[in-house]
């Protein structure tokens, strides 16, 4: 097993709801040491190029101005970079499924998470599918 780095971003959603701590805690717990964490303010750019495999879903515009804080009135997120062996699959096990209606309720966005009336997916984190995924975020959010 090769050492490896994924990447979580606590989204405005999280931040809004001060459920960095809980969130924190979780991943704590995992066998992966915090190698970086950093509050981000999110500008377009960064959002557009994080979520650029997305670019073409109907949800696109809503997803940037989510992460850029604007519906939640966040100025900034925490992105943070665990790393160990297998660190992005530790890490994908604990987050679950992406809508929190279908997330296992052991998972931070299963007990975290909401779907809200008007459809706005509040999933609390964002998290490197793979380590190929990782590879290409760490370092737009980390220099
Ligand atoms: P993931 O976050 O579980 O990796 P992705 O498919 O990579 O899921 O989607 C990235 C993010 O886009 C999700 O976390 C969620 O915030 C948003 N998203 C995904 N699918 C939908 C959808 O069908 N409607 C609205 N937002 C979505
Ligand atoms: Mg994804």
């Amino acid at each position: 097993m090769s050492m490896q780095a994924t990447l979580v971003i606590i989204k405005p959603d999280a931040i809004q709801r001060k459920q960095m701590g809980l969130v924190l805690s979780r991943l704590e717990q995992l066998d992966l040491h915090l190698v970086g964490a950093k509050m981000v303010r999110v500008g377009r750019e960064l959002a557009e190029e994080h979520y650029r495999d997305l670019r073409q879903k109907p949800f696109f515009r809503e997803l940037v101005q989510q992460l850029c804080g604007e519906l939640h009135d966040v100025d900034a997120v925490l992105a943070l970079v665990y790393a160990g062996s297998d660190a992005a699959a530790k890490v994908r096990q604990v987050t679950g499924a992406t809508n929190p209606d279908n997330a296992d309720p052991s998972t931070i966005r299963g007990s975290l998470g909401r779907v809200r009336s008007n459809g706005w997916i509040e999933n609390v984190i964002h998290a490197s599918f793979n380590d190929a995924e990782a590879q290409r975020e760490i370092p737009l959010w980390f220099e």
